[in-house]
């Protein structure tokens, strides 16, 4: 049987009687900006529109837009128009924004990275969108937009990604399993492609940059030999695409261990604690994975501000295992 997105979504709200509908409303949103930035980024060769933001004309006199910058607004438009989304936090933005007319009328918050690993899109390599939904906090101004984001990952109720790969494939979960969706462009429907999505408790590839060994911290190392002396069975390989998005959902549906650990450069981390580990780690954990900081379970992080970076480990239950023996202390 074909399932859209829509009709799942509408699915799932019926296990929340009395939902009044806007929460799935919210989520159509997300999915009408992805389609916008995934039919841009299936034309990035050919339109010319790899220049900077702001930049000079093109030749048909308009004037060329990154992707980000697009698929920024794209997100920005799509989910600034629903009455219950009250704020909006992106990467592209410095600050998180109110976007709703009467803010004490919304309910939820989107943070979002509109299109993660775009520094890839001129060499044709998979780029991705993370986002992440929480609901408004009890007791805050609704006027204070930072209030309403700056929560720990345990508090999102849901989040997701869309990987435009080889196809779009948008990977979503409202805290009842994680679910996986192919775009067909024929009819320009997201359709169920991979339902219950569970990570294998053990894959055969670790995913790192390794040319930052050196400045890993302790145990690190000796972890990564591990894997790949076959202490833990298989004797692992190399994965590592350099686009979180892509290297996350191969982990997701093949299993192993994605790290990006703290570096010289990136002491605690470089990847992005509200729009990047912490969607990924709501849906490990909800696929039987598990993410960590290398200290600590990613979605106890209490965040200070919006745009703080993490160390970020997923992988299945014997890495991470293994993982917590090595490396955390
Ligand atoms: P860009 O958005 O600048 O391409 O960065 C992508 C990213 O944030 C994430 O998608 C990758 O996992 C990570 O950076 C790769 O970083 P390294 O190049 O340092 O390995």
């Amino acid at each position: 049987m074909i399932i859209t997105i829509q009709q799942h979504i509408l699915q799932e709200q019926k296990r929340f009687p009395g939902a009044s509908g806007e929460f799935s409303w919210l989520l159509s949103g997300i999915t009408l900006a992805t389609k916008m930035v995934q039919a841009r980024v299936r034309r990035a060769g050919l339109t010319d529109i790899l220049g900077e933001a702001g930049g000079e004309a093109n030749i048909q006199g308009e004037i060329q837009q990154k992707l980000d910058v697009y698929a920024n607004e794209a997100l920005m438009h799509c989910l600034g128009a629903r009455a219950s989304v009250g704020v909006l936090a992106s990467e592209e933005n410095e600050h998180a924004r109110v976007t709703a007319h009467d803010p004490e009328k919304a309910n939820y918050a989107v943070v979002f990275d509109p299109l993660d690993g775009s520094s890839n899109i001129d060499v044709n390599v998979s780029v991705g969108t993370t986002f992440s939904i929480l609901r408004r906090p009890e007791g805050i101004d609704p006027r204070d937009a930072a209030a309403w984001v700056l929560q720990p990952g345990s508090r999102q109720i849901a989040a997701g990604y869309v990987v435009y790969g080889s196809s779009t494939v948008l990977v979503y979960s409202v805290g009842n399993g994680v679910h996986g969706f192919t775009l067909d462009p024929a009819v320009g429907a997201f359709l169920l492609s991979h339902p219950n999505i569970r990570m294998p408790e053990q894959g055969k590839y670790y995913s790192v940059n390794e040319a930052y060994r050196d400045g890993f911290p302790p145990g690190y190392g000796a972890y990564i030999d591990r894997l790949r002396g076959g202490l833990l069975g298989p004797r692992y390989a190399t994965r590592y695409i350099g686009s979180m998005v892509s290297d996350i959902h191969r982990t997701l549906l093949k299993g192993g261990v994605f790290m990006y650990p703290p570096t010289q450069e990136y002491p605690q981390g470089k990847l992005r604690l509200l729009y990047e580990a912490n969607p990924i780690a709501f849906l490990v954990e909800q696929a039987g994975g598990v993410a960590s900081t290398g200290r600590e379970r990613v979605l106890d992080v209490l965040p200070t501000t919006i745009h703080q970076r993490t160390p970020l480990i997923v992988g299945g239950r014997i890495e991470m295992a293994e993982f917590a023996r090595c490396c955390v202390n």
